[in-house]
């Protein structure tokens, strides 16, 4: 039977919803369910979306495999193996809410709420299964705060402090540019709605170039791949704009009236000659002229930059620099010109009503950074200190650390295969005076180093409102079926836990869908006038809803920016204050630093780790066709490089670092540049060789901004693997 004729077949009922995951993309689906089983029987993409128009990635459209995946977890399970064995046995919910509710109480008593430690991240990115029900129990308590800085919050920064928000082009207006510059993004890979909408550029004649130090599926399919070294596009940023800057290429009149410190950069970018950025990027110098040239003199030139090149130590310092670029050629005066990295501010969604930062009641517990979880979980008062959040370099460490953590509530997170510094991390949640609670939909490497293992659902089983941060349309999820076997909504399981702690707060007795019609209903709280269209009613009728702005879209066409000085700020004395150098300059990536320090040596390799194409972070992992496309935990090498150590595709090889040794399979291939290594992931470390993944060799140090994490910056060495006789 055809899509077409489900609406009209009285067995069906068809329901609109929105993906959950972490991608740009944020879908509208629809899923086919069987009235009389109550079993969906399809799912596709929303032909009336602008954005997902009618198609899901390769993923989502076998998400009902996942949902009916037979490993979902379906009832409570309390551990009866030794920690991380994995073993565990049925029980009941009131049982498990009991014990939980027990061990808590005792750990506060003992040591105070902030022993308690959340953990989550965007397994969903709803709002109320995200972080609405969570944090209103979280702040009850009086529990660790978390900064969820594990993706992005370096390249947020960057951005901020050059252009005020986080704010971008619409991504539908890519289809009028004549120059797309994908940099430091594998649009089909992480992005791929958006590659209809290039492609038809292309068709209209856009000359479409990947900045990347992969030849990825996306540098195949496009005109041009520029192989850069990675962790040196802030010093691309700097030649471009020397280029722009020395041959005049510059909208002056723009400038002048949308910017600040144009003087101040004229002069900092004077001696950034591409003569300069050529072996630090591996771009030649005549190369890098031409594409400042093609970058102005094309026109209008849209940049999609994304958080890939963000992931190292300087990613915040490059991310800055990049957002001048449209700013010096004056693109954001162009439908089709200008800058996306995130839509997310155009968001403008009062939250507290959702999560109710009130009930910390005049407390203020301190904040563990995620990225520092191997630290957060130590008994050494060093390693907790270490763990609170350090935004910048001004900020100092706590006097205090506070008390160690025991107890550990993971949500929408498999910190053990995704958080860095594995080996700490896993020697944390091995400690047998910790007590940790997951929720998940699977036995992730995570929840085998549970105590007490909740089974959530999925996206096609709850209530949800999904804000995306690569375009413009806000989406409501209805949940299409009933939860499989006993599980919960995470937004019922910290319900449950709340009432099991005695929490009388009414907040703690409201429903799902009266949460969310009364996120969208006050207008007290949605005062941003572009939700003044998107009432509760409207989403559950159409399922998603543009923002209520103008359309093109041009957020900075009249040059006013909301940064202290309502301009572009080229000088930002932010960042002075915040203690950065207040111009674009270049920060050297930690492998650079640790090539400097070692002296020149060409036995250290540069180790990034992007998104396999068939995996979402861990996501989807466990489900047999994916593994398969993927065909087991590889490393990408040249063949330079791979030679200099007699590696031949198939191999098998050790990266090492002195966090320890990772077992891949290496495939030889000039599709990565010279001295850079990769490692597709994130591969669950149970089927990792030795079951370890390349995250037991990412450092746990801080990006220059936002505190992030620099996955993407790992020095490593590499040998063939000894094999034993
Ligand atoms: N299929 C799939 N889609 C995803 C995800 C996934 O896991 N799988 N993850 C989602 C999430 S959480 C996020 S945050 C986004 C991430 O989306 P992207 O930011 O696009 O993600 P990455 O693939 O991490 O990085 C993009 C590209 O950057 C390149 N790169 C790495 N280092 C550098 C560098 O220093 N300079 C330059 N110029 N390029 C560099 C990589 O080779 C990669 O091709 O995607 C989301 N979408
Ligand atoms: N080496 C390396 N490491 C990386 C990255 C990389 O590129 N390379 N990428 C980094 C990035 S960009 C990110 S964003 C992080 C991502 O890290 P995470 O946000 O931890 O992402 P996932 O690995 O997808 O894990 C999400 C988990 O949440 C569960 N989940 C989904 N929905 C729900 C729900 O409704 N309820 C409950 N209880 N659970 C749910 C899923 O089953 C899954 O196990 O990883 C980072 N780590
Ligand atoms: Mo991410």
């Amino acid at each position: 039977m055809s899509r077409e004729h489900y609406a009209s077949d009285p067995r069906l009922r068809v329901v609109t919803g929105t993906c959950p995951h972490d991608c740009p993309d944020t879908c509208a689906w629809q899923v086919a369910v069987e009235r009389e089983s109550g079993k969906a029987i399809d799912i596709w993409g929303h032909a009336e979306h602008p954005f997902t128009a009618g198609k899901l990635c390769g993923k989502v459209d076998h998400y009902l495999e996942r949902t009916y995946h037979v490993d979902r977890l379906t009832t409570p399970l309390r551990r009866v193996g030794r920690k991380g064995e994995g073993r565990f046995e049925p029980i009941t919910w009131d049982a498990a809410l009991a014990e939980i509710a027990t061990r808590t109480r005792a750990a506060v008593a003992e040591h105070g709420p902030e022993t308690v430690l959340q953990y989550s991240y965007a397994g969903t990115m709803g709002l109320l299964q995200g972080e609405g029900m969570a944090q209103r129990f979280f702040h009850r308590l009086g529990a660790t705060r978390l900064a969820r800085t594990i993706c992005a919050t370096a390249g947020m920064q960057g951005l901020t402090y050059t252009q005020g928000r986080r704010l971008g082009m619409d991504p539908l207006d890519f289809e009028h540019s004549k120059l797309i510059w994908l940099w430091g993004s594998n649009t089909l890979t992480s992005n791929m709605h958006l590659w209809p909408i290039i492609a038809k550029a292309s068709k209209q004649g856009a000359r479409v170039v990947v900045i990347d130090p992969v030849r990825t599926r996306t540098a195949k399919a496009a005109d041009e791949w520029v192989g850069i070294r990675p962790g040196s596009d802030g010093a691309l940023a700097l030649a471009l704009m020397h280029v722009l800057i020395g041959e005049d290429l510059v909208d002056h009149e723009y400038v002048e009236r949308a910017s600040v410190g144009f003087a101040a950069l004229a002069e900092r970018v004077a001696d950034w000659t591409p003569e300069r950025a050529e072996p630090i990027t591996g771009i030649a110098a005549a190369r890098i002229r031409e594409l400042a040239r093609e970058y102005a003199g094309t026109r209008p030139a849209a940049i999609r930059i994304n958080y890939g090149l963000q992931r190292h130590r300087g990613g915040g310092m490059a991310v800055r620099n990049i957002a001048c670029l449209p700013v010096l050629t004056g693109s954001w005066r162009e439908r089709g010109g200008g800058l996306q990295l995130s839509s997310s501010g155009a968001f403008n969604l009062a939250l507290a009503g959702l999560e109710r930062p009130d009930l910390l009641a005049g407390r203020t517990p301190r904040t563990f950074n995620m990225i520092r979880l191997g630290d957060a979980l130590s008994r050494d008062a060093e390693d907790l200190r270490r763990a609170h959040l350090r935004e910048r370099p001004i900020d100092p460490l706590p006097e205090q650390p506070g008390p160690p953590v025991h107890v550990l509530f993971v949500y929408n997170s498999n910190p053990a295969a995704v958080a860095p510094d594995q080996g700490k991390v896993v020697a944390g949640l091995a400690r047998e005076d910790l007590f940790t609670v997951v929720l998940e939909h699977f036995q992730t490497d995570t929840a085998d180093w549970a105590d007490i293992v909740l089974p959530a659902t999925t996206q096609l089983e709850h209530w949800d409102i999904v804000k995306p941060y690569g375009h413009l349309y806000l989406g409501l999820n209805r949940p299409a079926i009933a939860p499989v076997g006993e599980s919960r909504p995470n937004s019922e399981i910290f319900r449950n836990l709340a009432q099991a702690l005695g929490f009388d707060d009414p907040c703690f007795g409201e429903s799902d869908e009266s949460i969310l019609a009364q996120l969208m209903h006050d207008q007290q709280a949605q005062r941003d006038p572009a939700f003044r269209t998107i009432t509760w009613e409207a989403l559950l009728e159409h399922g998603f809803m543009r923002l209520d702005v103008p359309t093109p879209y041009l957020p900075f066409a009249a040059g006013e920016f909301p940064t202290p000085s309502g301009k572009a700020e080229l000088y930002s004395a932010t960042m002075l204050a915040d203690g950065y150098d207040p111009l674009p300059t270049y920060e050297p990536c930690e492998v650079e630093r640790t090539r400097a320090e070692q002296g020149a040596s060409d036995d250290l390799l540069h180790c990034i780790s992007p998104p396999a194409h068939s995996f979402l972070n861990s996501t989807f992992v466990n489900v047999g066709k994916f593994a398969m496309r993927e065909k087991g935990p590889q490393l990408l090498m040249h063949p330079d490089d791979a030679a200099a150590r007699a590696i031949v595709s198939g191999c098998e090889v050790e990266v090492e670092n002195e966090r320890g040794v990772v077992c891949l399979r290496a495939r030889v291939s000039d599709e990565v540049v010279r001295g850079t290594v990769v490692a597709p992931s994130i591969w669950w470390n149970k089927y990792s060789p030795g079951g370890r993944n390349i995250n037991w060799l990412s450092p746990p140090d801080e990006t220059d901004m936002g505190a992030g994490a620099i996955f993407f910056d790992v020095p490593v060495r590499v040998r063939m693997r000894e094999v034993e006789a």
